[in-house]
């Protein structure tokens, strides 16, 4: 377990409450916090404190003494661009800064949708260009660029974990793709926290898929570096979602699915 205490953002959300339980389980000192009350009981060692991630200083305290920033709070669906900018860009920045101040690591939920604008047909490694399909895959493509600028100026070290779609069940045929369960995705933050080192680079990009073998388009990234394996797979959910499809030829067309056609107005 980690030597230090470990803030998580978002914690009142889908997947900070998948993770409260899952890490508190597992005896983690846990520093919660998110703008909405935490629905759930506390586990043992955990600590929950309301803030917006827009408040600095709030953020700045919140962090004092944490070894690692698991930073899932947000806005997690496309809104306007006034929607997503406080939250994901101001509050991604206070994230930041507070890692910096504590020299903590920084495991940043970034999203599929920082690429989602990419072909189905491509084969993505973790140095790929970032393609964001809307304002918020926008927000999320930002924070990666964030995590670089503070690796490079400040040694901050983060990982970026570009999820594709973390739910208890894939629910649609590109989920039979994209699906990360819950269990993987524990295990994930489990080795992206106790990584030892994060590789010369000091920052690593994952594909937060499990073992599905339609996951044709994304390859290389840093899970050696930090010793993840997926050992889940949707692939026993096919037969009863491959006929789950969109009829949208956009929505089919990018790896980013319903976000990239959302106020699409492209014609040609
Ligand atoms: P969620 O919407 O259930 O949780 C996000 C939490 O952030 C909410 O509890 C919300 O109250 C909090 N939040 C929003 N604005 C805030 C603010 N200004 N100050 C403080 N807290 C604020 O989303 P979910 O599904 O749990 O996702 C967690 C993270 O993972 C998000 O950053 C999301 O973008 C990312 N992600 C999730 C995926 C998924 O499949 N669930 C896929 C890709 C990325
Ligand atoms: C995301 O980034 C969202 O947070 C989640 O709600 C899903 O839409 C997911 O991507 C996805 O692409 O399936």
């Amino acid at each position: 377990i980690p030597q230090k205490p470990v803030l998580l953002t978002g914690a009142s959300g889908a997947l900070g409450r998948v993770l409260t339980k899952a890490l508190g389980a597992q005896g983690w000192t846990l520093r919660l916090t998110d703008r909405v009350p935490f629905p759930d009981p506390l586990p043992e060692g955990a600590r929950f404190q309301l803030a917006d991630l827009e408040d600095g200083p709030a953020i700045l305290r919140l962090a004092e003494g944490c070894g690692t920033i698991l930073h899932f709070g947000g806005i997690s669906v496309e809104h306007p661009f006034e929607t997503v900018i406080g939250p994901n860009i101001r509050g991604l920045y206070h994230a930041y800064e507070a890692a910096r101040r504590e020299r903590a690591r920084m495991v940043f939920a970034s999203s599929n949708h920082a690429i989602g604008f990419h072909e189905r047909k491509e084969v993505l490694d973790d140095d790929c260009a970032l393609a964001p399909d809307g304002y918020y895959g926008l927000s999320k493509a930002y924070g990666e660029m964030m995590g670089g600028l503070y690796r490079d100026k400040h040694g901050v070290e983060s990982v970026f974990l570009r999820i594709g779609s973390c739910f208890p069940e894939p629910i649609d045929a590109r989920m039979l793709a994209t699906w990360l369960s819950y269990a993987d995705l524990t295990r994930l933050i489990t080795c992206a926290t106790l990584a030892p080192s994060l590789g010369p680079k000091g920052s690593v990009v994952i594909w937060g898929a499990s073992n599905n073998s339609r996951m044709t388009w994304w390859r290389r990234d840093g899970r050696d570096v930090i010793g993840w394996a997926p050992q889940d797979s949707a692939d026993s959910y096919a037969p009863a979602l491959e006929g789950k499809t969109s009829g949208n030829p956009v929505i089919e067309r990018y790896q980013g699915g319903g976000f990239t056609a959302l106020d699409y107005s492209r014609t040609e």
